[in-house]
């Protein structure tokens, strides 16, 4: 009985109404006539839970005795979505709690609109940790996804007079029934102050003395897989301060200074880094990440493990994936305990290590790369500094061994960096210690190893491998496009959720006008709902007929969020100026979802501009009607399930080179979407699955971007030479979108006809004509929605279970159980 864990309550409406009334009463302390929808979600999402409490028990239960390999992903950031609706699904649980709901008088639709989603991400790297343990509790592969419990997530985007207003995230202010705290399960975590050696029976060693430490408190988060009673984990860590306050100061009534202790300790975790491209508040973000990978780190080898543990056998019972270069300081921390707790000596320790870390880069921003000033770096973890240190010398002796007398090789490959300051390439430091090194997409793969890490392929091309990201099909498919998943269900059976393969077996209904209608029926379906949504949140309109164009992601000038508005400035111009009337346009919505990284001031320069124009256009009766700018504020995951399944036309549109792979393009195209884009990420797989005829490709290839920028690019001429570029970018300067100040976007203007370092100005013909063909298209609306469904049928690659299924097999080496 001490073993069991309790019973699943039953798969049945009275069953599910039984728990969700006692959840109500015991957990909430209400009765049910007077308790608000905030108590209704809350004893909602606690009887959901408790179906799946078995399942999580006996799932670790099940891998603690197995004894298996287990994947610890270390990520800084997991943008989770909702989970209520997950979980329901993941448990077949969604039918019995909607009449259960009916029963008992409620609306569940409007109970799970209750839930605040977990923003503790930026943007596609968050969310890629999302699906990937998603799919890995699908695919019942041991996991533990480690992370941090930020106390406010993504900030809240609002537009007053057009430009972006951040507000904190209160996430958990109304209470979070999906985590589970172990606070007897903390782990203490140090920084700062000096090293020494000591002599240990003769054996000289070496340790750290901190000077102060903050206590990691985990909260366990269920992970369901989808119909397969697996539940994994994920680990968020939450920072506390070792003693909360000083009580003589507290007595002595300064009081501020008595819980400053608490409040600097507590600042580690208090939110999460806005920014995707760049680190900043450097000091807190590298306290953020050693924090977290510190506590992950001893939590596997002491909670997971166990005392007992010969970490001799580390590698055969975990790999840790590095999600980016946040967490790579893990790797001198493993040595540390290694070295210094458990006194391997280091050549031993080192070839352990080597073995538990593979390392995932996810950019081509060459300021994306995360380096850390040696100075910082040895003041809050002065041990480390000399661990890499180390680890750098004896890496460079290798190098020098391959490459003899080539010291500028040696320069250019040192995990140190003496220019222009003294730091530590964080990248580098991931790649020398990782097993593999993998980019995100075809494309970026090969530009990591020709370019941005060819020395390190020159010496090591074993280690470099792609994985195609992935996307899970259960909540971009099934959850946010409930209307396509039940036609592909029917006509497929279920199957095809969790081998999303299966998909191709719709391509031959390309060919049937009935089916064509229903797959029509389903996307009219979703704009409605879309239009619905958009109308309450955002007081929007989308108007019915038009084609819905849609760029969502951050707001980055490398996506070119210009490009595609001076699209649509360009075709406001061409009806003010007659060159075609107001009847030629094919009416259209175009629809920004976009957040600005507060300190990035072009960003957020734009963002006013897409509202500037937004707000003349929309009104201008000249257009009647037949063009629009949508922008709901606030863009997150919960509006992407939302906005997704109502596409028709996906904007992938960064300058090539420059995306790694994108997401978003594989979630809209399996929502049959078409997308146009560039050669670009995983714009490049899409266009080759799907085929040239279903895909909008326009723009430059990456190597004529390098080929134009270095015979130098020059902006103006574009300008100069294009009649159509030039009128358009005039009536930006004209003022008309900004009530005559023509100084009102000059910023914005100025620095595309100067610098234009993402070359908006030379990809604008080439996209124009590519809009050209999308409008002709369009007009063929049989020939569309078969080019639509075949973009379906063709994109299962892009299931994160197939990623999985690789990274399993060329990287983990580890296997279901
Ligand atoms: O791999 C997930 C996602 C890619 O799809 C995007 O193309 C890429 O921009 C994004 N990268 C980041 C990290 N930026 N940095 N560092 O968010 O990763």
């Amino acid at each position: 009985l001490a073993k069991a864990p309790v019973a699943t309550p039953q798969h049945s409406v009275d069953a599910f109404v039984k728990v969700f009334l006692q959840e109500l009463n015991t957990g909430q302390g209400v009765t049910l006539s007077r308790s608000t929808v905030n108590d209704q979600y809350l004893a909602l999402a606690r009887t959901v839970r408790q179906y799946l409490m078995t399942r999580w028990l006996e799932t670790s239960r099940h891998y603690a005795e197995s004894g298996s390999k287990a994947i610890g992903y270390l990520s800084a950031e997991y943008l989770l979505g909702r989970q209520l609706g997950n979980a329901l699904l993941a448990t077949d649980l969604g039918e019995v709690a909607e009449e259960a709901m009916r029963g008992c008088g409620l609306d569940l639709a409007r109970l799970r609109a209750q839930e605040v989603e977990p923003g503790l991400g930026n943007g596609g790297l968050g969310r890629l940790a999302a699906c990937f343990v998603d799919s890995l509790a699908t695919m019942g592969i041991p996991c533990i996804g480690y992370g941090i419990r930020y106390e406010y997530g993504i900030f809240k985007q609002s537009f007053v007079d057009g430009r972006q207003v951040e507000q904190p995230d209160p996430w958990l202010a109304l209470g979070n029934p999906w985590e589970f705290p172990h606070p007897e399960a903390s782990v203490q975590v140090n920084f700062g102050g000096h090293t020494e050696t000591y002599d240990d029976g003769g054996v000289q060693r070496t340790r750290w003395v901190p000077d102060w430490n903050v206590v990691g408190v985990p909260y366990n988060y269920m992970v369901p897989g989808y119909h397969n009673g697996k539940v994994n984990t994920l680990r968020l860590w939450s920072a506390k301060a070792t003693n909360a306050f000083d009580l003589a100061l507290f007595n002595s009534g300064d009081y501020p200074e008595a819980v400053r202790a608490q409040t600097f300790a507590e600042n580690i975790t208090k939110v999460l880094y806005p920014e995707d491209s760049t680190p900043q508040g450097r000091e807190l973000r590298l306290q953020q990440q050693y924090f977290f990978v510190a506590c992950s780190i001893r939590d596997f080898i002491e909670r997971v493990l166990g005392p007992d543990f010969d970490l001799h056998q580390l590698p055969e019972r975990i790999i840790f994936q590095l999600n980016d270069t946040h967490p790579v300081i893990a790797v001198p921390e493993l040595m540390r305990i290694l070295v210094d707790e458990r006194h391997f000596e280091w050549d031993e320790a080192w070839q352990i290590t080597k073995q538990c870390f593979a390392y995932t880069c996810h950019t081509l921003l060459p300021e994306a790369l995360e380096v850390w000033p040696t100075e910082l770096l040895g003041r809050l973890l002065p041990r480390h500094l000399e661990i890499i240190r180390r680890i750098n010398a004896d890496f460079l002796d290798e190098v020098r061994a391959s490459f003899p007398g080539d010291e500028q090789r040696v320069r250019n490959m040192s995990i140190i960096s003496d220019d222009p300051n003294s730091s530590v390439r964080m990248a580098f430091l991931a790649t020398v210690a990782g097993t593999k090194v993998n980019g995100v997409a075809e494309l970026h793969s090969q530009l990591l190893a020709d370019k941005v890490l060819h020395d390190f392929d020159e010496l090591w091309p074993e280690k470099f491998t792609n994985v195609t990201n992935g996307i899970t099909p259960r909540r971009f498919i099934c959850l946010a496009n409930p209307w396509l998943s039940e036609l592909i269900s029917d006509t497929l059976g279920v199957g095809w959720v969790t081998d999303l393969e299966r998909l191709a077996e719709l391509e031959p209904y390309a060919q049937d006008p009935d089916f064509r209608r229903a797959f029509r029926e389903v996307k009219q379906k979703a704009k409605v709902h879309a239009s619905d949504i958009l109308r309450a949140r955002d007081g929007i309109e989308l108007p019915p007929g038009h084609l819905v164009d849609i760029m969502i992601k951050r707001l980055h000038e490398y996506k070119r969020q210009t490009l595609k508005l001076l699209h649509v400035v360009s075709l406001y111009e061409q009806v003010l100026s007659g060159e075609i009337t107001a009847s030629q346009l094919q009416p259209r919505t175009v629809i920004f979802g976009a957040k600005a990284a507060p300190g990035y001031w072009m960003a957020k320069e734009i963002i006013h501009l897409i509202n500037a124009v937004g707000s003349v256009i929309n009104t201008d009766p000249r257009l009647e009607g037949r063009l629009k700018i949508a922008f709901p504020a606030n863009y997150n995951v919960t509006l992407a399930e939302r906005l997704i399944p109502a596409a028709d036309l996906s904007e992938q549109i960064s300058l090539a080179g420059l995306e790694a792979s994108g997401t978003g393009n594989m979630k809209l195209a399996l929502n049959g979407a078409l997308t146009i884009g560039t050669d670009d990420g995983a714009n490049v797989e899409i266009r080759r699955l799907v085929g040239d005829e279903n895909f909008f490709l326009f723009g430059l290839s990456e190597p004529e971007v390098a080929a134009l920028r270095d015979s130098g690019y020059r902006p103006r001429q574009y300008y100069e030479s294009n009649p159509q570029l030039r009128a358009a970018l005039d009536l930006i300067s004209s003022g008309i979108f900004s009530n005559g100040n023509r100084e009102a976007f000059a910023p914005i203007v100025s620095s595309l006809l100067n610098e234009d370092r993402f070359m908006v100005l030379a990809d604008f013909q080439s996209y124009m004509e590519a809009q050209l063909r999308v409008r002709e298209a369009f007009a063929d609306e049989e020939e569309w929605t078969k080019k639509a469904i075949l973009n379906v049928a063709r994109c299962g690659f892009f299931s994160s279970d197939r990623a999985m299924g690789d990274y399993l097999r060329e990287i983990w080496h580890a296997s279901a159980i």
